[in-house]
């Protein structure tokens, strides 16, 4: 005989279930956290419809748990501390100890269950950018849910209705709560394994912020004048390089939820954009790039076929984004005697320095600087100083590395002969043509 008590819960079980399952909810899974800056390996499918996952730089995709039929996702929006590149560690808000969060993984047609706790000293609430979802599961606070306020668990539930690359984001306090760090990027699988496979699969999310030299918070208020520009809240060369085995047909998902578009680049090959937070681009439409721009709240994804072995720069092309720490009202000193001026300014701030009479390129002289912030422009490579910053890393393609191998696989080994080089002889004098005649001009 059924309890009261348990007829009713019974009943509300099966009317509830038929509409959206939520009381199965009732038990929150557990929720996994991440404090490594590395990338962590593909977490690979256990049930359902075979796909190759990705892998986040810097980053880690979110287990779950299969509860029925429905994937269940807990995310934490937390305070977490996140180390931009070493020496420079950045309070941040984001999800599950990382900003930005783990990357949330899925198939077309599955249907997910995300729960949201809110471990923020402020309300907040989770926006899925460029899913198709019922609208009362879009995040916005006010408008489509209640703020989820400090210490209280949401539970979003939809259908991934299509494959493709999104973000997630909150919607409430949005300039703030970006502005600290709080985004993740979506990835649903196609159902059907072979709809445009690829070997391997990178995600990053661009974001950007105002950390003044010696400080540990960015300057929320910011809007155009950031310092740092960062691949998921990391800086060359803090960033994760992209190790490829020669011959790879490779896919790269990028989002950006900065304040400003960036043109991304990539050596040594051409690539389509084959996909938008909007879908995917039919093959008839894709046009040969060697940089996208990605523009400000949208998603690009480019497959190339990695046939060019070497280490390959891959990075914004803003040129002022693969920089560091740096002030942008310092004068153009090219021309300048530097050794008077950098006596009276070394006087005045010790740790300063005068640079770019010649230029800017500063070698291998990283000069002291104030505590928790990083050089301009840094990084050394095989043949010396690289001299970037910011929203820069290498593809190294390399032959047969193994298929889930994402270590990095060290400086490229040039063949013999391959490599620019210096000459000694003297320069020949240029040919020149002797130059005609003026005509005379009458005065
Ligand atoms: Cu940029």
């Amino acid at each position: 005989m059924f309890s009261r008590r348990g007829f009713l819960g019974t009943a509300a079980l099966v009317s509830a279930s038929a509409v959206s399952g939520r009381v199965q909810a009732a038990s929150i899974p557990e929720a996994p956290t991440m404090d490594k800056v590395v990338m962590q390996p593909p977490l690979h499918p256990i049930n359902g419809p075979d796909y190759r996952p990705v892998v986040t730089l810097n980053g880690w995709s979110l287990p779950f748990r299969m509860n029925g039929d429905w994937k269940e996702f807990h995310l934490v929006a937390e305070p977490v501390v996140r180390e931009f590149a070493e020496g420079m560690k950045v309070n941040l808000w984001g999800y599950n100890g990382q900003s930005p969060g783990p990357t949330i993984e899925a198939v077309e047609g599955d249907k997910v269950r995300i729960f949201v706790t809110n471990k923020l000293p402020e309300y907040t609430t989770v926006h899925w950018h460029g899913m198709i979802v019922p609208s009362g599961m879009d995040g916005v606070g006010g408008l489509t849910q209640p703020h989820i306020q400090p210490g209280k668990t949401f539970v979003y539930e939809f259908e991934m209705r299509k494959s493709g690359t999104f973000m997630y984001h909150p919607h409430s306090d949005e300039m703030v709560q970006m502005a600290m760090g709080m985004m993740g990027m979506v990835v649903v699988h196609p159902r059907d394994p072979n709809f445009r496979p690829v070997d391997r699969d990178f995600v990053f999310v661009m974001s950007t912020y105002r950390v003044d030299p010696g400080t540990y918070l960015p300057r929320v208020n910011e809007m155009t004048d950031f310092n740092m520009w960062t691949w998921n809240s990391r800086v060359f060369p803090g960033i994760d390089p992209l190790p490829v085995r020669l011959g790879d047909k490779v896919r790269v998902r990028i989002g950006n939820l900065s304040m400003t578009n960036h043109p991304i680049h990539l050596h040594g090959h051409s690539f389509a954009v084959t996909c938008t937070d909007g879908g995917w681009i039919p093959e008839s439409a894709q046009i040969p790039e060697t940089t996208t721009d990605v523009p400000v709240g949208a998603v690009r994804v480019f497959d190339v076929l990695a046939d060019n072995p070497g280490d390959w720069a891959f990075h914004c092309h803003k040129s002022h984004h693969t920089m560091n720490a740096m002030g942008h009202e310092v004068r153009t000193l090219i021309g300048v005697s530097r050794k008077d001026l950098a006596k009276a300014v070394g006087k005045l701030a010790p740790d300063s320095m005068a640079m770019g009479s010649t230029g800017m390129a500063m070698g291998n002289m990283e000069m002291p600087a104030p505590d928790n912030t990083l050089p301009m422009m840094t990084g050394n490579g095989q043949f010396g100083p690289i001299e970037m910053g910011g929203m820069f890393t290498v593809m190294k393609i390399r032959e047969g590395l193994a298929r889930d191998d994402y270590r990095d696989p060290g400086p490229y080994q040039f063949p013999q002969g391959t490599v620019a080089y210096e000459i000694a002889s003297p320069a020949a004098e240029p040919p020149r043509q002797p130059a005609a005649p003026m005509p005379k001009m009458k005065m």
